[in-house]
């Protein structure tokens, strides 16, 4: 069977983008998405994501599948891209989404200059909602010890939808990600595994960071990781709630907003190239 698909990046980090608008359910196995995402044997993609019917009264619904063929609840790179993507569908320019994903409804705004701002909604503190057994529930884990690789880091984690665990370092390219990531990714603390990420503060508005996403492994860029790294800086006393965070594909803005407690995420999304394949 052929399928059509197109190719978008927010910062380089990259997706495969369906045109599911015609039913509810994903067209593609995780097995299958698996395989497009292979960059020898397939496309080439940290992911795929689908655009599916609205519901609940949304405009459209986002499921993604990460590499490995595993569904995170929310991708902030990659929603950046779906509204892009349905914006190209639609024939339209500037326009704001309201998208259902597992981590609640995500509103993405495409703005005059291209660039997409995402409010992301509140962060998760909780240990139970991360969710990791490194505090007791209803507790917060913030520069808690945990020992990985045969070192004591002092880790803060935080639930954008999705796990993250963030460690502050003095010096974020010396470390071996390829190495320490999967050790973070599978510690029997972190019950559905954790994206992982390392922070070097440039300044109190501009964080340095680096990233082993869950299912995905490293990649150029991690939305839902850059704002709970501003959230960690801020909980740790290292930084502003506006910040630019630096990451190896380029820059986003992060807003954590007194207001209303919501993160709001600029940042670009890009198309690529579109096609067929076969499946
Ligand atoms: O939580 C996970 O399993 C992540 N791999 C999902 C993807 C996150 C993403 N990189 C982002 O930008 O938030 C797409």
């Amino acid at each position: 069977m052929a399928l059509s698909f197109s190719k978008y990046h927010g910062l380089g980090n990259d997706f495969i983008l369906v045109d599911n608008r015609q039913s509810a359910a994903p067209c593609l196995t995780p097995d299958q998405a698996q395989l497009l995402c292979d960059r020898h044997f397939g496309i080439g993609a940290d992911g795929v994501i689908f655009a599916l019917p609205g519901q609940g009264g949304t405009d459209y619904t986002m499921r993604i599948f990460n590499s490995d063929g595993s569904e995170p609840e929310m991708c902030g790179n990659g929603i950046r891209c779906l509204a892009k993507f349905l914006a190209d569908l639609e024939g339209v320019g500037e326009k704001t989404y309201r998208i259902h994903t597992l981590a609640g409804v995500i509103t993405p705004q495409l703005l005059a200059d291209g660039q997409v701002k995402v409010d992301m909604g509140e962060p998760q503190l909780l240990a139970e909602l991360i969710p990791t057994t490194l505090a007791a529930p209803g507790e917060k884990v913030v520069d808690l010890p945990l020992v990985v690789a045969g070192k004591t880091w002092a880790v803060t984690c935080v639930s954008m939808g999705n796990p993250h665990c963030l460690t502050f370092v003095d010096d974020v390219d010396s470390l071996n990600l390829t190495e320490i990531g999967p050790m973070f990714e599978h510690h029997p603390q972190f019950p559905q595994r954790t994206n992982t990420e390392f922070i070097q503060v440039l300044a109190g508005d501009h964080l340095k960071m680096r990233v082993w996403e869950r299912g995905a492994g490293i990649t150029l860029a991690c939305g839902t990781g850059a704002c709970a790294t501003v959230v960690a800086a801020v909980l740790t006393g290292r930084g502003d709630r506006l910040c630019t965070v630096e990451l190896p594909g380029g820059d986003l803005e992060i807003e954590w907003s007194v207001q209303d407690n919501r993160l709001y995420m600029t940042g670009p999304a890009q198309k690529v190239f579109g096609g067929q394949t076969e499946i």
